[in-house]
């Protein structure tokens, strides 16, 4: 299958003649009612970071987790082309989390980019592989992460670097607008909505439904959100709950009272099935195919 890509080149052509005037991407939100940048291509100067980051050495941190048959299906593509988009240039660590090195694929990094590799038991249910995350990023964070990243990431393993993934994105704590919902009404938008879950969020109220295979921050924040959604599922898990969207409805529930200092734009985290669609400029990130029988069936 041959994915649609548009007008990428062309873009940072454009960026490169305009050096110092950027124009912001036309009718795309810039900022939020509580001043948070939201992040689109165009929107940042790259030279202006790299200079910056030049006299401020920092290394980036990565976790992603690969159970089961994510492992072989995902893991080589995502490490792959994070190797050859994500933070080019700064130091990186990957953080691997997987119930099986044996099938650890073998890939080369650049010099600047390295990976560790954890071993995690395999939970049964997958909501469960996928809400458990937030207490091993937490265990993580806590045990040795804080004092080898000055900030961090935490991705889904399921899809691919498409462009340089870079500078732009570092922030204090950083959310992902959903490819979906990023132009949504609030309203409209899957929050949980039983009042008997701590992921709770009542109609009318909300931001933005941020996607929850992106998120990220300092050391210190990422702790922060990861051990904050865990107390919300484990909550839940008591009172026999569970969030319509599990691990991410409480990610937005956090988001929603601990506002996110910077958002990605959906360029950071795109589905080409969607319709093309000008908003969209230059695809950073995508989803990968999933082929929900094969990967889901254990
Ligand atoms: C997940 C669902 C069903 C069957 C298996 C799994 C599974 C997930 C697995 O067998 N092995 C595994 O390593 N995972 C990890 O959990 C992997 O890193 C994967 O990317 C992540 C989330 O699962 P995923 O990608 O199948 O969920 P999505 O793409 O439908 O994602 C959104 O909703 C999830 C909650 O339902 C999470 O919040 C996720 O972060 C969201 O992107
Ligand atoms: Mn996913």
């Amino acid at each position: 299958r041959v994915y649609r890509c548009w007008s990428v080149d062309t873009q940072s052509e454009e960026l490169k003649l305009s050096d110092w005037f950027l124009p912001s991407a036309s009718k795309n939100l810039t900022t939020t009612n509580w001043s948070a940048p939201v992040v689109w291509d165009g929107t940042y100067n790259e030279r202006i970071l790299e200079n910056y980051y030049a006299n401020h050495k920092i290394t980036v941190g990565l976790t992603v987790f690969a159970v089961g048959r994510y492992l072989e299906r995902y893991l080589r593509r995502f490490i792959a082309s994070a190797d050859k988009h994500f933070m080019v240039g700064q130091k990186v660590i990957i953080y691997v989390l997987t119930d099986d090195f044996s099938h650890m694929p073998w890939i080369q990094l650049s010099p600047l980019h390295t990976m560790k590799v954890f071993e995690i038991k395999r939970e049964r249910r997958w909501q469960d592989v996928s809400m458990m995350r937030m207490k091993t990023i937490s265990e993580h964070v806590v045990n040795h992460i804080q004092y080898e990243v000055d900030f961090l990431f935490c991705m889904d393993v399921d899809q691919i670097f498409l462009r340089k993934y870079g500078l732009e994105t570092l922030g204090e704590s950083v959310a992902q607008l959903h490819a979906y919902w990023y132009n949504a009404n609030p309203m409209e938008v899957p929050y949980e909505r039983s009042q008997l879950s701590e992921a709770y969020i009542p109609i009318g109220q909300g931001d933005f439904y941020y996607h929850a295979a992106v998120f990220g921050g300092t050391p210190i924040q990422v702790l922060n959100i990861a051990r904050e959604c865990f107390k919300g599922i484990m909550i839940d898990k008591r009172n026999n709950i569970e969030a319509v969207w599990h691990d991410e409805s409480h990610l937005n529930k956090y988001f929603f009272l601990h506002k996110p200092t910077k958002l990605l734009s959906p360029e950071y985290c795109w589905d080409f099935d969607r319709k093309r669609n000008p908003d969209i400029k230059s695809v950073k990130l995508y989803w990968a195919i999933k082929n929900y029988k094969y990967v889901r069936a254990t």
